[in-house]
C-alpha cells in the first residue's frame, strides 16, 4: 500500500455534495479527509468560488491507474472540459504519491503547481505538514477560508 494525496475542487453545481460523493466513491482506501475550504479562483476566466479539500489515500493502484480513477470521478460528476482552469463540477488532481516522481505531461507528480496554491497547501498542511514548505502562508496565491468538514 502506498500513501497518496489527492486535491479535489468544485465550483459548479452542489459543490459540497459533489465532494461528498467523490470521497464516498474512493471508499475504504481513504485514510483521512482535510477540512473543507472556500477558496478564491486561481487562474482562468472570472468564475465563482471553489470548495477544495485534500484526501489521504492508502492505495495499491499504480500511478496511472490512480489518474484513471481521478478522471472517472470527474466524469461521474458530469465534468465538461471547456477551457483550461475554467469552472468545473469536479477537478481531482494527484498532488503527491510517496516515492513517486514523474514529469510526464499526462502525469506530473508531485503536482507542479501545488507549492504556490493556498487552496492546496492549507488543506494539505492539516494532513501532512511535513510536505508543506515552512512559511507557505506568506507566498501562496489565493485567499482561503476553512468552512468546516464534509
Ligand atoms: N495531469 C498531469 N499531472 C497531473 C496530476 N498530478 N493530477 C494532466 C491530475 N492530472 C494531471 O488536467 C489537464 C491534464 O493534466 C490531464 O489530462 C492530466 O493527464 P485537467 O483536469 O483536464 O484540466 P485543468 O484542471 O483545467 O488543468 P490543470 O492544468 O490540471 O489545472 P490545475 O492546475 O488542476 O488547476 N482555483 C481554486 N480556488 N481551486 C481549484 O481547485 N483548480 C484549478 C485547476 C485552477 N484554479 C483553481 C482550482
Ligand atoms: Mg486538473
Amino acid at each position: 500500500m502506498t500513501r497518496a494525496f489527492l486535491g479535489l475542487g468544485s465550483n459548479l453545481g452542489d459543490r459540497e455534495e459533489t465532494l461528498r460523493e467523490a470521497v464516498a466513491t474512493l471508499g475504504s482506501t481513504v485514510r483521512r479527509v482535510s477540512g473543507v475550504y472556500e477558496t478564491e479562483p486561481v487562474g482562468g476566466p472570472a468564475q465563482g468560488p471553489y470548495l477544495n479539500l485534500v484526501v489521504e489515500l492508502d492505495t495499491d493502484l499504480e500511478p496511472r491507474q490512480l489518474l484513471g480513477l481521478c478522471q472517472r470521478l470527474e466524469a461521474a460528476a458530469g465534468r465538461v472540459r471547456a477551457e483550461r482552469w475554467g469552472p468545473r463540477t469536479l477537478d481531482v488532481d494527484i498532488l503527491w504519491i510517496d516515492g513517486v516522481e514523474s514529469d510526464a505531461a499526462d502525469l506530473t507528480v508531485p503536482h507542479p503547481r501545488m507549492w504556490e496554491r493556498a487552496f492546496v497547501l492549507a488543506p494539505l498542511a492539516e494532513l501532512a505538514p511535513e510536505l508543506v514548505p515552512p512559511g507557505w502562508e506568506d507566498g501562496a496565491t489565493g485567499r482561503v477560508h476553512r468552512v468546516g468538514v464534509l
